[in-house]
């Protein structure tokens, strides 16, 4: 946990731990990559950013998978979770800390916010008769379920199977949160985000909050219970409770804590609504801990519309999309080409429509076709302008716009609308550079146009600098490699403003993105 006393302000971000029950996929990639976007965006606009992700290691779901796979639950949870490591390491996911919900001071966490709960008068002994599915690890009301055509009882909202439950439980008043939930959507109205998931959770809270089952007796595989270990915490419990784990908590005073709590955004899928922006709060009142800031919820991605499910064979390996088509060819793809915060889906035509149309074709070959002229033309140094014109201003007045723009759109979490943005600019860029026709004037060579190609090559790199810094959060790598290019070492947001200086050496152009072509088929 970073402690360094610092000036800069403090940023928390997190996605949802993922259970550690079988591989990641795509959809666990999407929420990485859009995490780790923010987060570098931050860090690039001088803040100091604490990212936490990790795996959600308790539970009945990971022990019948374990038992399933006839290994202890310990070895199957540490195993999966490494996966899920690794492939973090592969989408280059900037993290901070890796939590694991087995990890040491996880339990001590979970047993405080447990016992600050009981001290409020929040936590009483019952008898829990009701619908439980163990795939959602979701409890269910008899209205919440359908029985289907094959006579089984499912969960009406997620069609997962439910099966009865009646155990002596310990529960949450959660009853007694109802108004003061109702009153933290009403006055923070981006507490959720977007506004569509902040109605459905007004209206469910409205109709009516019931106490929950925050304990079970018939498994182990959980945090025990203080004082009673013949229960262990409903998963959700020690599950949320990651996310203060991550600063410190219990110890309120640890630096950690002071600087990064409340959390500025947890981001999650939209399966997850309800805990983390019902419970999650509740917990929070009771316990007296203050709330985060906000919840976005992105939505779902499917295959070609379809949605991914073992039975039907379409779940998509995320490390053989990188494979396929490149890192930040599909970090890119999946920002730019699904609203953030509803659902999108992929598939191969969407994402090779993407590589070659925004980032070969508008970005790429823009960069190369300026550089290349630049090292024939002007000794591979960056060209000194002369007057601008109308049309020279008009872009460098909407590329030098580009910063506070993004900067609005990052703030709600609209990441799309950013990339949206910077490809229009990159569009007009290329209206601007075919319009001026810097190749004429090359080929003209008199004095005059030699001296408007220079002044017309300037503003395209200038753009084309300004563009490669906002766009590093998406495309890492991809953008440090056209800004070596473009001779840039000052790279964070507070280098926007200091433009490209004339006389600057610049090395020899590379492609940074090539076009997708088909393999042959064999
Ligand atoms: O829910 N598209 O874990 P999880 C996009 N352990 N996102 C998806 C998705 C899809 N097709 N499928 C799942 C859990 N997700 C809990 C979280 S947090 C305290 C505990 C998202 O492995 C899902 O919405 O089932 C969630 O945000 C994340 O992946 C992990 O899901």
């Amino acid at each position: 946990t970073p402690q360094t006393p610092n000036a800069a302000p403090a940023f928390y971000i997190t996605t949802a731990i993922a259970y550690p029950n079988g591989a990641p996929h795509i959809g666990h990639a999407y929420e990485y990559i859009s995490t780790d976007t923010i987060a570098r965006f931050k860090r690039l606009d001088g803040y100091d950013v604490y990212f936490m992700t990790g795996t959600d290691e308790h539970g009945q779901k990971v022990q019948q998978a374990a038992r399933a796979a006839g290994v202890s639950v310990e070895e199957y949870a540490a195993g999966n979770s490494d996966v899920f490591e690794r492939m973090d390491s592969a989408l280059d996911i900037s993290y901070d800390r890796f939590i694991r919900t087995t990890d040491e001071d996880h339990l001590a966490a979970s047993i405080a916010i447990w016992e600050r709960m009981q001290a409020e008068g929040d936590i009483y002994l019952d008898t829990y008769s009701g619908w439980y599915s163990v795939r959602d690890e979701a409890f269910y009301t008899e209205e919440e379920t359908t029985v289907g055509a094959d006579g089984t009882r499912v969960a009406t909202e997620t069609n997962t199977p439910v099966e009865w439950t009646e155990e002596s439980n310990y529960f949450f008043r959660l009853s007694k949160y109802q108004d003061r939930l109702l009153e933290l959507y009403e006055t923070t109205p981006d507490f959720i985000l977007p506004a569509t998931r902040r109605n459905e959770i007004i209206s469910y809270v409205k109709a009516g909050l019931k106490d929950l089952s925050i304990s079970r007796t018939t498994f182990d595989w959980g945090v025990p219970v203080p004082g009673d270990p013949a229960h262990v915490m409903y998963v959700w419990v020690d599950a949320l409770t990651n996310y203060l784990t991550g600063v410190g908590f219990p110890n309120t005073d640890s630096a950690a804590f002071q600087r990064f709590w409340p959390a500025d955004v947890h981001i999650i899928g939209k399966d997850i609504t309800r805990f983390h922006t019902v419970y999650w709060p509740a917990f929070l009142m009771s316990a007296g801990v203050e709330l985060p800031k906000r919840v976005f919820v992105h939505g779902f991605l499917f295959n070609k519309g379809e949605k991914m499910s073992k039975s039907v064979g379409n779940v998509v390996d995320p490390l053989a999309l990188v494979e396929q088509y490149g890192l930040d060819a599909v970090r890119f793809f999946l920002l730019r080409e699904i609203s953030y915060g509803q659902d999108g889906s992929y598939s191969h035509d969407a994402i090779v429509g993407r590589i070659n149309t925004d980032l070969a074709n508008e970005y790429g070959n823009l960069v190369q076709r300026s550089l290349k002229m630049v090292a024939r033309d002007f000794d591979s140094t960056v060209p000194t302008p002369g007057e601008f014109t109308e049309a020279d201003r008009a872009l460098l007045e909407r590329a030098n716009a580009l910063p506070e723009r993004c900067r609005a759109e990052f703030d709600v979490q609209q990441l799309h609308l950013a990339l949206e943005a910077i490809w229009l600019t990159l569009g007009e860029t290329n209206k601007y550079f075919s319009a001026q026709q810097p190749w004429a004037l090359a080929k003209s060579g008199t004095p005059e146009d030699v001296a408007r190609e220079a002044t017309v090559l300037y503003v395209t790199l200038e753009v084309l600098r300004i563009v490669s810094i906002l766009v590093q959060p998406v495309i890492p790598g991809s953008a440090g490699r056209i800004l070596d290019q473009l001779g840039q070492t000052g790279r964070t947001f507070a280098d926007l403003a200091t433009p490209i200086e004339a006389g600057l050496a610049l090395p020899a152009p590379e492609p940074v993105f090539p076009k997708y072509v088909e393999p042959k088929a064999k």
